[in-house]
């Protein structure tokens, strides 16, 4: 009689560790597979006291770490992750951009992936979503996000930067939209944002387009879209290139002379961003080098230091007559991605412009 109990007592269990099993199995069906690719960063870092938000070392925490810092995210999705390289950004090289958009591709081509998080410091973050926006080919969504205080600071803003990218990377409503960056529950567009303060929690912003959503209780919420090409729209592809074109920035300011030009020059420039004054104006001391270095075959960018509006071609400079390219409203450091992208299809300034008024 106890035995048929006993019998009775395991079978009732085992239906009820099988029906939990099923119930879990199903719970994880319906969640979306988010892969966090880590780089880096403050999001990483470690300070010596709970105090410490400056002078900290970044890059020293594993992506592991990072995911098991934050247990709610694996009530939102089914995460895995990668440490594609560790680095304070302010380090980053061509190699990595190409190692890690490589990486990316190769992750959103699987059907078992259904969006990427990356983790990256702030100080080049603007930079890697801008590349990535012009060379991942899918409409996934892949997400860049970072945090200004370190892993080991009071009301550290990584965790729940964390959380909120991967609820974004794994919602279908950010798909399309291009690379998004999500700092600070705000939802930016990878071409226009910037970091634009050096130590606070707001420091991601896009001062006069405005971000494109809201992450509200770990929700997105979308209130524009992007109007320039990204992702599968480019003409870009780098998954045949080892290495970038050499392409620098010279920076303007009030008494620049002609060496900055010159020297990057002649350090093997292909292509040359000048971030100009105002309306990306050429200082006289300046304009003859750029000259010259355009009859090198040096592809010239006019940009702007002023960091919002559009430089006008023609405008401050006969673009045509010197045969220069204009930034439109991109700044000198992310001109300088897409003329490094440019060169590696084409030579041609009337191509080149084309590119710059379509991405
Ligand atoms: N050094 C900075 C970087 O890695 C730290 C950070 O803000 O992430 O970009």
């Amino acid at each position: 009689m106890l035995f048929q109990k006993s019998v009775q007592l395991r079978a009732a269990l085992f239906g009820f560790l099988l029906l939990c099993a099923a119930a879990v199995q199903a719970q994880t069906a319906k969640l979306p597979n988010v892969t966090i690719l880590a780089t880096g960063g403050t999001i990483a870092g470690t300070g010596a006291t709970s105090t410490t938000t400056v002078g900290y070392t970044a890059a020293t925490v594993g992506v592991q770490a990072l995911i098991n810092a934050v247990p709610e995210i694996s009530k939102v999705a089914n995460v895995t992750g990668e440490q594609v390289f560790q680095i304070a950004s302010e380090n980053i090289s061509n190699e990595e951009w190409l190692k890690l958009a490589k990486r990316v591709n190769v992750l959103l081509a699987q059907s078992n992936v259904d969006g990427i998080v990356i983790t990256h410091g702030t100080d080049t973050l603007e930079e890697t979503a801008y590349f990535l926006n012009l060379v991942v080919k899918s409409k996934k969504p892949v997400v860049v996000v970072g945090s200004m205080r370190p892993s080991t600071a009071l009301s550290a803003d990584g965790p729940i930067n964390l959380y909120n990218a991967v609820r974004l990377a794994g919602d279908p409503a950010a798909a399309g939209r291009g690379v998004l960056v999500a700092m600070n529950d705000q939802i930016h567009a990878a071409r226009d944002v910037t970091k634009a303060n050096t130590t606070t929690a707001d420091t991601f912003r896009t001062a006069e387009l405005g971000m494109i959503g809201v992450i509200q209780g770990g929700k997105p919420f979308f209130y524009r879209d992007v109007t320039r090409k990204h992702t599968v729209d480019t003409e870009f592809d780098i998954a045949k290139l080892d290495a970038l074109p050499q392409v620098d920035v010279a920076y303007a300011y009030a008494n620049v002379g002609a060496v900055q030009v010159n020297a990057l020059v002649a350090a093997g420039a292909k292509g040359l961003v000048h971030a100009g004054v105002g309306n990306g104006s050429l200082p006289a001391k300046t304009k003859p080098a750029l000259i010259a270095a355009r009859e090198k075959g040096v592809v010239i960018v006019r940009s702007s230091r002023v960091g919002q509006g559009i430089v006008a071609r023609n405008g401050e400079a006969n673009d045509d007559q010197l045969d220069f390219v204009v930034a439109d409203t991109l700044s000198p450091q992310k001109a300088r991605i897409l003329l490094m992208l440019a060169l590696t299809k084409t030579n041609s300034t009337k191509e080149i412009q084309r590119m710059f008024s379509t991405y």
